[in-house]
Protein backbone atom coordinates (compact mmCIF):
# COMPACT_ATOMS: atom_id res chain seq x y z
CA UNK A 1 0.00 0.00 0.00
CA UNK A 2 1.36 3.28 -0.64
CA UNK A 3 -0.42 6.52 -1.98
CA UNK A 4 -1.73 9.11 -4.70
CA UNK A 5 -1.24 11.49 -2.73
CA UNK A 6 1.98 13.76 -3.61
CA UNK A 7 2.02 15.83 -0.63
CA UNK A 8 1.24 12.18 1.55
CA UNK A 9 3.99 10.02 -0.14
CA UNK A 10 6.96 13.23 -0.04
CA UNK A 11 6.03 13.71 4.05
CA UNK A 12 6.20 9.87 4.56
CA UNK A 13 9.84 9.32 2.66
CA UNK A 14 11.21 12.43 4.55
CA UNK A 15 10.34 11.13 7.67
CA UNK A 16 11.66 7.66 7.04
CA UNK A 17 14.88 9.64 5.23
CA UNK A 18 14.95 11.28 9.09
CA UNK A 19 13.93 8.52 11.33
CA UNK A 20 15.48 5.59 9.60
CA UNK A 21 13.38 2.34 10.24
CA UNK A 22 14.17 -0.91 9.28
CA UNK A 23 10.75 -0.86 7.41
CA UNK A 24 7.78 0.83 6.58
CA UNK A 25 3.79 -0.68 7.27
CA UNK A 26 0.56 1.55 5.86
CA UNK A 27 -1.67 -0.20 8.07
CA UNK A 28 -5.38 -0.65 6.25
CA UNK A 29 -7.26 -0.82 9.53
CA UNK A 30 -8.88 -4.38 8.88
CA UNK A 31 -9.35 -6.76 11.71
CA UNK A 32 -6.89 -9.33 10.34
CA UNK A 33 -3.90 -6.47 10.81
CA UNK A 34 -5.55 -5.90 13.73
CA UNK A 35 -4.79 -9.50 15.04
CA UNK A 36 -1.38 -9.58 13.91
CA UNK A 37 -0.30 -6.46 15.42
CA UNK A 38 -1.55 -8.33 18.44
CA UNK A 39 0.15 -11.12 18.17
CA UNK A 40 3.20 -9.37 17.17
CA UNK A 41 3.35 -7.34 20.74
CA UNK A 42 2.43 -10.69 22.55
CA UNK A 43 5.88 -12.31 20.86
CA UNK A 44 7.75 -8.93 21.79
CA UNK A 45 6.18 -8.86 25.23
CA UNK A 46 4.39 -5.39 24.79
CA UNK A 47 0.78 -6.92 25.51
CA UNK A 48 0.09 -10.22 27.73
CA UNK A 49 -3.29 -11.76 26.95
CA UNK A 50 -5.31 -11.89 30.22
CA UNK A 51 -7.85 -14.63 30.91
CA UNK A 52 -9.88 -15.70 27.82
CA UNK A 53 -12.29 -17.12 29.67
CA UNK A 54 -13.38 -14.24 31.33
CA UNK A 55 -12.17 -11.76 29.37
CA UNK A 56 -12.01 -13.73 25.44
CA UNK A 57 -9.65 -11.25 23.05
CA UNK A 58 -8.63 -8.66 26.13
CA UNK A 59 -5.05 -8.10 26.88
CA UNK A 60 -3.06 -6.12 29.20
CA UNK A 61 -0.34 -3.41 28.52
CA UNK A 62 1.81 -2.38 30.81
CA UNK A 63 4.24 1.05 30.04
CA UNK A 64 6.91 2.17 31.24
CA UNK A 65 6.42 3.77 35.70
CA UNK A 66 7.46 6.65 34.09
CA UNK A 67 5.04 7.38 31.36
CA UNK A 68 1.49 6.83 32.59
CA UNK A 69 0.50 9.86 32.21
CA UNK A 70 -0.62 13.70 30.13
CA UNK A 71 2.49 15.72 30.62
CA UNK A 72 1.40 19.18 30.19
CA UNK A 73 4.49 21.21 31.12
CA UNK A 74 6.65 18.98 28.01
CA UNK A 75 3.32 19.62 25.75
CA UNK A 76 3.78 23.18 23.52
CA UNK A 77 2.12 24.96 20.52
CA UNK A 78 4.42 26.41 18.55
CA UNK A 79 2.36 29.02 17.15
CA UNK A 80 4.23 32.25 14.67
CA UNK A 81 3.19 34.31 17.71
CA UNK A 82 3.63 33.82 21.02
CA UNK A 83 0.69 35.77 22.10
CA UNK A 84 -1.39 33.41 19.54
CA UNK A 85 -0.70 30.36 22.29
CA UNK A 86 -1.83 32.51 25.00
CA UNK A 87 -0.32 32.14 28.51
CA UNK A 88 -2.52 29.39 28.81
CA UNK A 89 -0.03 27.16 26.42
CA UNK A 90 3.68 26.72 26.86
CA UNK A 91 5.13 28.06 23.43
CA UNK A 92 7.96 27.59 21.41
CA UNK A 93 9.41 29.48 18.49
CA UNK A 94 8.43 27.06 15.53
CA UNK A 95 12.11 26.91 13.88
CA UNK A 96 13.70 26.26 17.20
CA UNK A 97 11.09 23.65 18.17
CA UNK A 98 11.05 22.01 15.00
CA UNK A 99 15.08 21.98 15.57
CA UNK A 100 14.64 20.13 18.87
CA UNK A 101 12.56 17.73 17.60
CA UNK A 102 14.63 16.74 14.80
CA UNK A 103 17.71 15.98 16.47
CA UNK A 104 15.89 13.93 18.80
CA UNK A 105 14.27 12.08 15.64
CA UNK A 106 17.50 11.63 13.61
CA UNK A 107 17.80 7.74 13.27
CA UNK A 108 15.23 6.99 16.35
CA UNK A 109 13.50 3.94 14.21
CA UNK A 110 16.70 2.39 13.34
CA UNK A 111 15.71 -1.18 13.67
CA UNK A 112 12.13 -0.69 14.29
CA UNK A 113 9.12 -0.59 11.81
CA UNK A 114 7.47 2.50 11.01
CA UNK A 115 3.53 2.67 11.01
CA UNK A 116 1.50 5.17 8.37
CA UNK A 117 -1.75 5.49 10.35
CA UNK A 118 -4.35 7.47 8.03
CA UNK A 119 -7.04 7.82 10.01
CA UNK A 120 -9.89 9.82 9.81
CA UNK A 121 -11.70 11.96 13.04
CA UNK A 122 -15.46 11.38 13.19
CA UNK A 123 -17.67 9.20 10.85
CA UNK A 124 -16.20 8.64 7.56
CA UNK A 125 -18.51 10.48 5.68
CA UNK A 126 -19.44 13.56 7.95
CA UNK A 127 -18.48 17.43 6.46
CA UNK A 128 -17.60 17.85 9.63
CA UNK A 129 -15.57 15.22 9.66
CA UNK A 130 -11.07 15.90 9.56
CA UNK A 131 -8.62 13.58 8.17
CA UNK A 132 -5.14 12.47 9.92
CA UNK A 133 -1.66 10.70 9.30
CA UNK A 134 0.06 9.22 12.28
CA UNK A 135 3.68 8.02 11.67
CA UNK A 136 4.53 5.89 14.77
CA UNK A 137 7.17 3.48 15.56
CA UNK A 138 4.48 2.10 18.57
CA UNK A 139 2.69 -1.58 17.98
CA UNK A 140 0.67 -0.01 20.82
CA UNK A 141 -0.21 3.03 19.17
CA UNK A 142 -1.31 1.09 16.17
CA UNK A 143 -3.83 -1.14 18.06
CA UNK A 144 -4.95 1.67 20.25
CA UNK A 145 -5.87 3.77 16.74
CA UNK A 146 -7.65 1.09 15.07
CA UNK A 147 -10.14 1.28 18.43
CA UNK A 148 -10.20 4.64 18.97
CA UNK A 149 -10.70 6.81 15.28
CA UNK A 150 -11.87 5.81 12.04
CA UNK A 151 -8.18 3.91 10.65
CA UNK A 152 -6.87 2.86 7.29
CA UNK A 153 -7.94 2.39 3.65
CA UNK A 154 -11.17 4.53 3.93
CA UNK A 155 -9.33 6.74 5.59
CA UNK A 156 -6.72 7.01 3.29
CA UNK A 157 -9.28 7.44 0.17
CA UNK A 158 -10.96 10.41 2.30
CA UNK A 159 -7.60 12.15 2.50
CA UNK A 160 -6.56 11.21 -1.32
CA UNK A 161 -10.27 12.84 -2.09
CA UNK A 162 -9.66 15.82 -0.29
CA UNK A 163 -5.90 16.42 -0.41
CA UNK A 164 -5.88 17.43 3.45
CA UNK A 165 -4.61 15.96 6.33
CA UNK A 166 -3.03 16.69 9.91
CA UNK A 167 0.39 15.36 10.16
CA UNK A 168 1.49 13.87 13.16
CA UNK A 169 4.89 12.25 13.43
CA UNK A 170 5.49 10.01 16.82
CA UNK A 171 8.72 8.12 18.20
CA UNK A 172 8.44 6.15 21.70
CA UNK A 173 12.50 7.13 21.50
CA UNK A 174 13.94 6.09 24.88
CA UNK A 175 11.11 7.30 26.70
CA UNK A 176 13.10 9.68 28.71
CA UNK A 177 11.33 11.87 30.32
CA UNK A 178 14.04 14.66 30.01
CA UNK A 179 13.77 13.79 26.47
CA UNK A 180 10.28 14.11 26.18
CA UNK A 181 8.30 16.38 23.82
CA UNK A 182 4.43 16.82 22.53
CA UNK A 183 4.76 19.74 19.98
CA UNK A 184 2.14 21.45 18.01
CA UNK A 185 2.10 23.32 14.94
CA UNK A 186 -1.23 24.82 14.41
CA UNK A 187 -0.61 27.01 11.37
CA UNK A 188 0.96 24.48 9.68
CA UNK A 189 -1.42 21.54 10.85
CA UNK A 190 1.22 19.43 12.27
CA UNK A 191 2.31 17.76 15.45
CA UNK A 192 5.57 15.76 16.47
CA UNK A 193 5.60 13.96 19.70
CA UNK A 194 8.74 12.33 21.46
CA UNK A 195 9.59 10.44 24.00
CA UNK A 196 5.97 8.70 25.53
CA UNK A 197 3.86 6.24 24.72
CA UNK A 198 1.14 6.78 26.95
CA UNK A 199 -2.44 7.86 25.79
CA UNK A 200 -3.08 11.81 25.14
CA UNK A 201 0.92 11.74 24.51
CA UNK A 202 1.05 9.11 22.09
CA UNK A 203 -2.41 8.86 20.55
CA UNK A 204 -2.19 11.64 18.22
CA UNK A 205 -5.37 11.79 16.72
CA UNK A 206 -6.98 12.26 20.32
CA UNK A 207 -6.25 15.34 22.38
CA UNK A 208 -3.34 16.74 19.89
CA UNK A 209 -5.39 16.64 16.96
CA UNK A 210 -9.12 16.42 18.09
CA UNK A 211 -8.64 19.16 20.70
CA UNK A 212 -5.49 21.78 19.88
CA UNK A 213 -5.08 21.69 16.40
CA UNK A 214 -8.89 21.36 15.93
CA UNK A 215 -9.50 24.10 18.17
CA UNK A 216 -7.02 26.63 16.39
CA UNK A 217 -8.90 25.20 12.87
CA UNK A 218 -12.70 25.75 14.59
CA UNK A 219 -11.75 29.32 15.17
CA UNK A 220 -10.91 29.88 11.81
CA UNK A 221 -13.75 28.15 10.52
CA UNK A 222 -16.75 28.86 13.28
CA UNK A 223 -16.76 25.89 15.23
CA UNK A 224 -16.25 24.51 18.53
CA UNK A 225 -13.93 21.71 19.15
CA UNK A 226 -14.65 20.63 22.70
CA UNK A 227 -13.53 18.29 25.66
CA UNK A 228 -17.22 16.98 25.81
CA UNK A 229 -18.44 14.47 26.11
CA UNK A 230 -21.90 13.80 24.25
CA UNK A 231 -25.38 12.07 25.72
CA UNK A 232 -28.92 11.30 24.64
CA UNK A 233 -31.34 11.75 27.32
CA UNK A 234 -34.82 9.54 26.21
CA UNK A 235 -37.67 10.13 28.15
CA UNK A 236 -40.48 7.39 28.44
CA UNK A 237 -42.69 9.08 26.00
CA UNK A 238 -39.74 8.22 24.00
CA UNK A 239 -38.76 11.86 23.56
CA UNK A 240 -34.80 12.63 23.26
CA UNK A 241 -32.91 15.37 24.26
CA UNK A 242 -28.90 15.24 23.41
CA UNK A 243 -26.55 17.68 26.02
CA UNK A 244 -22.78 17.59 25.73
CA UNK A 245 -20.51 18.58 29.12
CA UNK A 246 -16.97 18.95 29.34
CA UNK A 247 -15.69 18.23 33.05
CA UNK A 248 -11.54 18.01 33.27
CA UNK A 249 -9.78 14.91 32.91
CA UNK A 250 -11.07 12.21 35.33
CA UNK A 251 -14.07 14.19 36.23
CA UNK A 252 -16.36 12.00 35.28
CA UNK A 253 -17.27 12.35 30.92
CA UNK A 254 -17.23 8.65 30.76
CA UNK A 255 -19.65 7.64 33.48
CA UNK A 256 -22.23 10.05 32.90
CA UNK A 257 -22.09 9.62 28.78
CA UNK A 258 -22.75 5.79 29.78
CA UNK A 259 -25.38 6.70 32.92
CA UNK A 260 -27.87 3.54 33.91
CA UNK A 261 -30.94 4.91 35.43
CA UNK A 262 -31.25 4.37 38.68
CA UNK A 263 -34.33 2.08 39.42
CA UNK A 264 -37.06 4.83 39.76
CA UNK A 265 -36.37 5.79 36.50
CA UNK A 266 -35.61 2.81 34.50
CA UNK A 267 -38.54 4.02 31.75
CA UNK A 268 -35.32 6.52 31.05
CA UNK A 269 -32.01 5.72 29.09
CA UNK A 270 -29.81 7.46 28.28
CA UNK A 271 -27.06 6.68 24.78
CA UNK A 272 -23.74 7.59 24.43
CA UNK A 273 -22.50 9.89 21.64
CA UNK A 274 -19.19 10.25 22.66
CA UNK A 275 -17.22 10.16 26.26
CA UNK A 276 -14.63 13.17 25.67
CA UNK A 277 -14.45 14.62 22.62
CA UNK A 278 -17.60 16.82 20.63
CA UNK A 279 -16.91 19.03 17.26
CA UNK A 280 -19.89 21.31 17.41
CA UNK A 281 -21.05 23.07 13.90
CA UNK A 282 -24.43 25.54 13.73
CA UNK A 283 -26.70 24.36 11.01
CA UNK A 284 -28.64 26.08 8.79
CA UNK A 285 -31.29 26.59 10.90
CA UNK A 286 -29.17 28.42 13.62
CA UNK A 287 -28.74 24.94 15.84
CA UNK A 288 -25.87 23.50 16.90
CA UNK A 289 -24.59 20.17 16.49
CA UNK A 290 -22.21 17.73 17.77
CA UNK A 291 -20.48 14.74 16.53
CA UNK A 292 -17.85 12.79 17.84
CA UNK A 293 -14.87 12.36 16.15
CA UNK A 294 -13.59 9.58 17.94
CA UNK A 295 -14.64 5.75 17.19
CA UNK A 296 -13.77 4.34 20.42
CA UNK A 297 -13.10 5.29 24.73
CA UNK A 298 -9.56 5.58 26.31
CA UNK A 299 -11.14 5.76 29.93
CA UNK A 300 -10.48 5.67 33.04
CA UNK A 301 -10.36 2.10 34.48
CA UNK A 302 -10.19 2.27 38.72
CA UNK A 303 -13.87 2.96 40.31
CA UNK A 304 -15.25 1.80 37.46
CA UNK A 305 -17.44 -1.48 38.55
CA UNK A 306 -21.47 -3.35 38.39
CA UNK A 307 -22.74 -0.25 40.44
CA UNK A 308 -21.02 2.50 39.29
CA UNK A 309 -21.21 1.84 35.82
CA UNK A 310 -22.11 -1.57 34.42
CA UNK A 311 -22.22 -0.42 30.94
CA UNK A 312 -18.79 0.14 31.23
CA UNK A 313 -18.13 -2.66 33.15
CA UNK A 314 -20.02 -5.11 30.67
CA UNK A 315 -18.37 -3.31 28.20
CA UNK A 316 -14.79 -3.84 28.72
CA UNK A 317 -15.07 -7.55 29.65
CA UNK A 318 -14.23 -8.38 25.87
CA UNK A 319 -12.90 -7.15 23.02
CA UNK A 320 -10.36 -4.69 25.15
CA UNK A 321 -6.51 -3.78 25.96
CA UNK A 322 -6.30 -2.72 29.37
CA UNK A 323 -3.26 -0.20 30.43
CA UNK A 324 -1.19 -0.21 33.55
CA UNK A 325 -3.89 -2.23 35.56
CA UNK A 326 -3.47 -5.12 38.46
CA UNK A 327 -3.90 -8.87 37.91
CA UNK A 328 -5.67 -11.60 39.70
CA UNK A 329 -4.25 -15.04 40.51
CA UNK A 330 -6.40 -16.14 37.35
CA UNK A 331 -5.19 -13.22 35.15
CA UNK A 332 -7.96 -10.92 35.07
CA UNK A 333 -7.61 -7.50 35.25
CA UNK A 334 -7.93 -5.85 38.57
CA UNK A 335 -8.41 -2.73 39.64
CA UNK A 336 -9.67 -0.85 42.63
CA UNK A 337 -12.88 -0.39 43.29
CA UNK A 338 -13.82 -3.19 41.00
CA UNK A 339 -15.85 -4.93 43.83
CA UNK A 340 -14.98 -8.33 42.70
CA UNK A 341 -11.71 -10.79 43.14
CA UNK A 342 -8.74 -9.45 44.43
CA UNK A 343 -5.08 -8.56 43.12
CA UNK A 344 -1.94 -10.77 42.52
CA UNK A 345 0.31 -8.39 40.35
CA UNK A 346 0.53 -4.40 40.66
CA UNK A 347 0.91 -2.20 37.74
CA UNK A 348 4.31 -2.44 37.24
CA UNK A 349 3.75 -6.26 37.29
CA UNK A 350 5.38 -6.87 40.38
CA UNK A 351 3.30 -9.46 42.64
CA UNK A 352 0.91 -7.04 44.80
CA UNK A 353 1.33 -6.23 48.64
CA UNK A 354 -0.90 -4.88 50.56
CA UNK A 355 -0.55 -1.29 51.60
CA UNK A 356 2.26 -0.47 49.12
CA UNK A 357 -0.11 1.49 47.03
CA UNK A 358 -2.75 0.96 44.40
CA UNK A 359 -2.49 -3.05 42.15
CA UNK A 360 -3.81 -0.45 39.10
CA UNK A 361 -2.26 2.69 38.72
CA UNK A 362 -4.80 5.37 39.19
CA UNK A 363 -4.92 6.85 35.50
CA UNK A 364 -4.67 3.01 34.51
CA UNK A 365 -7.07 2.90 31.49
CA UNK A 366 -9.40 0.85 28.99
CA UNK A 367 -9.36 1.18 24.77
CA UNK A 368 -12.26 -0.25 23.69
CA UNK A 369 -14.68 -0.21 20.40
CA UNK A 370 -17.72 2.39 21.29
CA UNK A 371 -19.47 -0.49 19.35
CA UNK A 372 -19.12 -2.75 22.02
CA UNK A 373 -20.88 -0.19 24.54
CA UNK A 374 -24.37 -1.31 24.77
CA UNK A 375 -25.82 2.51 24.92
CA UNK A 376 -23.80 3.37 22.26
CA UNK A 377 -26.53 6.20 20.70
CA UNK A 378 -27.79 4.96 16.66
CA UNK A 379 -27.51 8.49 15.48
CA UNK A 380 -23.35 8.65 16.93
CA UNK A 381 -22.26 7.35 13.46
CA UNK A 382 -25.41 10.45 11.98
CA UNK A 383 -22.95 12.64 9.24
CA UNK A 384 -25.08 15.66 10.12
CA UNK A 385 -24.47 14.90 14.02
CA UNK A 386 -27.06 15.46 16.73
CA UNK A 387 -28.61 19.09 17.68
CA UNK A 388 -27.75 19.93 21.22
CA UNK A 389 -30.22 21.11 23.38
CA UNK A 390 -27.64 22.26 26.72
CA UNK A 391 -24.18 22.42 27.01
CA UNK A 392 -22.58 21.70 31.02
CA UNK A 393 -19.59 22.51 32.50
CA UNK A 394 -18.30 20.76 35.60
CA UNK A 395 -15.77 20.60 37.93
CA UNK A 396 -14.35 18.43 41.05
CA UNK A 397 -14.88 20.89 43.53
CA UNK A 398 -15.46 19.81 47.94
CA UNK A 399 -17.25 22.83 48.42
CA UNK A 400 -17.86 25.97 46.61
CA UNK A 401 -20.10 24.95 43.41
CA UNK A 402 -23.70 23.90 43.76
CA UNK A 403 -24.73 20.34 42.36
CA UNK A 404 -26.16 22.47 39.34
CA UNK A 405 -26.77 25.82 38.29
CA UNK A 406 -28.07 27.36 35.24
CA UNK A 407 -26.77 30.66 33.62
CA UNK A 408 -28.69 33.30 32.70
CA UNK A 409 -28.10 33.73 29.06
CA UNK A 410 -25.21 32.55 26.52
CA UNK A 411 -22.76 34.95 27.67
CA UNK A 412 -23.18 34.48 31.27
CA UNK A 413 -22.93 30.60 30.39
CA UNK A 414 -19.70 31.68 28.83
CA UNK A 415 -18.35 33.10 31.92
CA UNK A 416 -19.70 30.13 33.89
CA UNK A 417 -17.37 27.78 31.39
CA UNK A 418 -14.77 30.63 31.65
CA UNK A 419 -15.29 30.20 35.41
CA UNK A 420 -14.34 26.26 35.72
CA UNK A 421 -11.79 25.20 38.19
CA UNK A 422 -11.11 21.70 39.58
CA UNK A 423 -9.26 19.25 41.12
CA UNK A 424 -6.27 18.15 39.58
CA UNK A 425 -6.22 14.02 38.74
CA UNK A 426 -4.14 11.69 37.90
CA UNK A 427 -4.33 12.24 34.10
CA UNK A 428 -1.87 14.22 34.05
CA UNK A 429 1.47 14.03 35.70
CA UNK A 430 2.14 16.49 38.67
CA UNK A 431 0.28 17.49 42.19
CA UNK A 432 -3.00 15.46 42.76
CA UNK A 433 -6.33 17.05 44.25
CA UNK A 434 -5.43 20.92 44.02
CA UNK A 435 -7.83 23.14 42.70
CA UNK A 436 -6.54 25.12 39.83
CA UNK A 437 -8.46 27.21 36.72
CA UNK A 438 -9.56 25.05 33.76
CA UNK A 439 -11.53 27.19 31.69
CA UNK A 440 -14.09 24.84 29.79
CA UNK A 441 -12.14 21.66 30.96
CA UNK A 442 -9.54 23.19 27.89
CA UNK A 443 -7.04 24.68 29.75
CA UNK A 444 -4.38 21.35 28.97
CA UNK A 445 -6.45 21.48 25.46
CA UNK A 446 -7.08 24.56 23.88
CA UNK A 447 -4.73 25.52 20.94
CA UNK A 448 -4.65 28.79 21.22
CA UNK A 449 -5.21 32.33 23.57
CA UNK A 450 -7.93 31.47 26.09
CA UNK A 451 -8.84 35.36 25.56
CA UNK A 452 -9.51 35.20 22.08
CA UNK A 453 -11.23 31.68 22.45
CA UNK A 454 -14.03 33.39 25.15
CA UNK A 455 -14.32 36.21 22.36
CA UNK A 456 -14.88 32.48 19.39
CA UNK A 457 -17.20 31.47 22.15
CA UNK A 458 -19.25 34.66 22.55
CA UNK A 459 -19.69 35.29 19.14
CA UNK A 460 -21.84 32.49 18.82
CA UNK A 461 -24.60 34.43 20.16
CA UNK A 462 -24.25 37.16 17.13
CA UNK A 463 -25.18 34.18 14.81
CA UNK A 464 -28.72 32.77 15.99
CA UNK A 465 -30.88 33.49 18.67
CA UNK A 466 -31.67 29.45 19.37
CA UNK A 467 -28.33 28.34 21.23
CA UNK A 468 -28.56 25.56 24.06
CA UNK A 469 -29.03 26.58 27.61
CA UNK A 470 -25.92 26.19 29.43
CA UNK A 471 -25.74 24.96 33.09
CA UNK A 472 -22.86 23.87 35.31
CA UNK A 473 -22.96 20.88 37.90
CA UNK A 474 -20.78 19.72 41.02
CA UNK A 475 -21.32 16.04 41.91
CA UNK A 476 -17.92 15.88 43.93
CA UNK A 477 -19.06 18.09 47.38
CA UNK A 478 -17.53 16.46 50.12
CA UNK A 479 -18.25 17.25 53.50
CA UNK A 480 -15.43 17.85 56.72
CA UNK A 481 -14.71 13.80 56.72
CA UNK A 482 -14.09 13.33 53.07
CA UNK A 483 -17.79 11.89 52.32
CA UNK A 484 -19.38 12.82 49.01
CA UNK A 485 -22.55 14.91 49.69
CA UNK A 486 -23.79 13.53 46.69
CA UNK A 487 -24.52 9.91 45.19
CA UNK A 488 -23.28 10.39 42.24
CA UNK A 489 -23.18 8.26 38.99
CA UNK A 490 -26.47 6.84 38.04
CA UNK A 491 -28.26 9.42 40.19
CA UNK A 492 -27.38 12.34 38.50
CA UNK A 493 -30.02 11.12 36.05
CA UNK A 494 -32.10 13.63 38.37
CA UNK A 495 -29.69 16.47 37.64
CA UNK A 496 -30.21 15.71 33.96
CA UNK A 497 -34.01 15.78 34.35
CA UNK A 498 -33.84 19.37 35.93
CA UNK A 499 -31.68 20.56 33.10
CA UNK A 500 -34.07 19.51 30.20
CA UNK A 501 -37.17 20.62 31.90
CA UNK A 502 -35.63 23.93 32.56
CA UNK A 503 -34.74 23.74 28.57
CA UNK A 504 -38.55 22.97 27.86
CA UNK A 505 -39.63 25.57 30.29
CA UNK A 506 -41.34 23.44 32.78
CA UNK A 507 -39.84 23.95 36.02
CA UNK A 508 -39.61 26.97 38.01
CA UNK A 509 -35.94 28.07 39.33
CA UNK A 510 -34.95 30.00 42.10
CA UNK A 511 -32.65 33.22 40.94
CA UNK A 512 -29.62 34.03 42.74
CA UNK A 513 -25.97 36.30 41.71
CA UNK A 514 -24.65 33.25 40.10
CA UNK A 515 -27.38 31.92 38.06
CA UNK A 516 -30.56 29.86 38.19
CA UNK A 517 -30.88 27.33 41.32
CA UNK A 518 -33.22 24.35 41.88
CA UNK A 519 -36.02 24.66 44.03
CA UNK A 520 -36.18 22.91 46.88
CA UNK A 521 -38.40 20.20 45.32
CA UNK A 522 -37.30 21.03 41.98
CA UNK A 523 -35.04 17.86 41.78
CA UNK A 524 -36.81 14.82 43.16
CA UNK A 525 -34.67 13.28 46.18
CA UNK A 526 -37.21 11.73 48.19
CA UNK A 527 -36.29 8.38 47.87
CA UNK A 528 -32.43 9.44 48.53
CA UNK A 529 -30.55 9.56 51.74
CA UNK A 530 -30.41 12.71 51.81
CA UNK A 531 -30.72 14.81 54.55
CA UNK A 532 -32.76 18.14 54.40
CA UNK A 533 -29.39 20.77 55.53
CA UNK A 534 -27.22 18.67 53.18
CA UNK A 535 -29.71 19.40 50.54
CA UNK A 536 -29.95 22.66 51.04
CA UNK A 537 -26.65 23.38 50.92
CA UNK A 538 -26.16 21.58 47.67
CA UNK A 539 -28.61 23.51 45.52
CA UNK A 540 -27.11 27.24 47.55
CA UNK A 541 -24.43 29.16 47.42
CA UNK A 542 -22.43 30.21 50.44
CA UNK A 543 -21.84 34.35 49.88
CA UNK A 544 -18.39 34.74 51.06
CA UNK A 545 -17.13 31.65 49.21
CA UNK A 546 -18.69 33.09 46.35
CA UNK A 547 -17.36 36.37 46.65
CA UNK A 548 -13.45 35.44 47.28
CA UNK A 549 -13.91 33.26 44.19
CA UNK A 550 -14.84 35.98 42.01
CA UNK A 551 -12.33 38.22 42.85
CA UNK A 552 -9.65 35.36 42.25
CA UNK A 553 -11.98 34.66 38.82
CA UNK A 554 -11.32 38.26 38.29
CA UNK A 555 -7.37 38.64 38.73
CA UNK A 556 -7.25 35.34 36.48
CA UNK A 557 -9.56 36.92 33.51
CA UNK A 558 -7.36 40.41 33.76
CA UNK A 559 -4.31 38.14 33.28
CA UNK A 560 -5.12 38.15 29.67
CA UNK A 561 -4.66 41.98 29.08
CA UNK A 562 -6.04 43.20 26.03
CA UNK A 563 -7.24 40.55 24.45
CA UNK A 564 -9.63 39.62 27.21
CA UNK A 565 -13.55 40.46 25.78
CA UNK A 566 -14.71 43.25 27.10
CA UNK A 567 -18.04 41.38 27.17
CA UNK A 568 -16.72 38.19 29.52
CA UNK A 569 -15.31 41.16 32.15
CA UNK A 570 -18.89 42.98 31.37
CA UNK A 571 -20.85 39.88 33.16
CA UNK A 572 -17.98 39.48 35.37
CA UNK A 573 -18.47 42.62 37.29
CA UNK A 574 -22.27 42.23 37.05
CA UNK A 575 -22.25 38.72 38.80
CA UNK A 576 -20.12 40.71 41.18
CA UNK A 577 -21.74 43.40 41.65
CA UNK A 578 -25.29 40.94 42.76
CA UNK A 579 -22.91 39.72 45.52
CA UNK A 580 -21.56 42.73 46.60
P1 LIG B 1 -10.98 11.48 31.10
O1 LIG B 1 -11.07 10.21 30.33
O2 LIG B 1 -9.68 11.63 31.81
O3 LIG B 1 -11.30 12.69 30.30
O4 LIG B 1 -12.02 11.32 32.35
P2 LIG B 1 -13.62 11.42 32.47
O5 LIG B 1 -14.03 12.83 32.59
O6 LIG B 1 -14.26 10.62 31.41
O7 LIG B 1 -13.88 10.76 33.91
P3 LIG B 1 -14.52 9.34 34.30
O8 LIG B 1 -15.97 9.24 33.94
O9 LIG B 1 -13.64 8.26 33.80
O10 LIG B 1 -14.43 9.40 35.90
C1 LIG B 1 -13.23 9.61 36.59
C2 LIG B 1 -13.35 9.20 38.04
O11 LIG B 1 -14.39 9.92 38.66
C3 LIG B 1 -13.66 7.71 38.21
O12 LIG B 1 -12.88 7.18 39.23
C4 LIG B 1 -15.12 7.70 38.58
O13 LIG B 1 -15.45 6.60 39.37
C5 LIG B 1 -15.32 9.05 39.30
N1 LIG B 1 -16.70 9.57 39.12
C6 LIG B 1 -17.38 9.70 37.95
N2 LIG B 1 -18.63 10.16 38.15
C7 LIG B 1 -18.76 10.36 39.49
C8 LIG B 1 -19.83 10.84 40.32
O14 LIG B 1 -20.93 11.17 39.88
N3 LIG B 1 -19.55 10.92 41.67
C9 LIG B 1 -18.34 10.55 42.19
N4 LIG B 1 -18.18 10.65 43.51
N5 LIG B 1 -17.32 10.09 41.42
C10 LIG B 1 -17.52 9.99 40.10
C1 LIG C 1 -7.68 13.01 29.50
O1 LIG C 1 -6.65 13.10 30.18
O2 LIG C 1 -8.53 13.93 29.45
C2 LIG C 1 -7.95 11.76 28.75
C3 LIG C 1 -6.87 10.76 28.67
O3 LIG C 1 -9.01 11.62 28.18
S1 LIG C 1 -5.66 11.18 27.51
O4 LIG C 1 -5.98 10.51 26.24
O5 LIG C 1 -4.37 10.68 28.00
O6 LIG C 1 -5.64 12.60 27.27
MN1 LIG D 1 -10.37 13.49 28.49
Amino acid sequence: MTTKNQALAAWVQEIADLTRPQNIVWCDGSEAEYDRMIELMISDGGLSPLNSETHPNCYLHLSDPQDVARVEHLTFICSQDKQDAGDNNNWMEPADAKAKMNDLYEGCMQGRTMYVIPYCMGPIDSPFSRCGVEITDSPYVVINMKLMTRMGQKSLERIEKEGTFVKGLHSTGELDPDKRFIMHFPEELSIMSYGSGYGGNALLGKKCHALRIASWQARQEGWLAEHMLILGLESPEGETHYIAAAFPSACGKTNLAMLIPPEKYKDWKIWTLGDDIAWLHMDDQGQLRAINPEAGYFGVVPGTNAKTNRNAYDMIKQNTIFTNVGTTEDNQPWWEDKKEGAPSTDWKGNPYKDGAGPAAHPNSRFTVSATENRAYSSLAEAPEGVSISAIVFGGRRKELAPLVYEAKSWEHGVLIGAGVASETTAAATGQVGVVRRDPMAMKPFCGYNFADYWSHWLSFAERTDTLPKIFHVNWFRQDDDGNFLWPGFSENLRVLQWIIQRCEGESEAVESAIGYLPKEDGIDIADLDIDPDTWKSLISINDDQWRKEMTEFGEYLDSFGDRLPKKLKEKHQEVSALLA
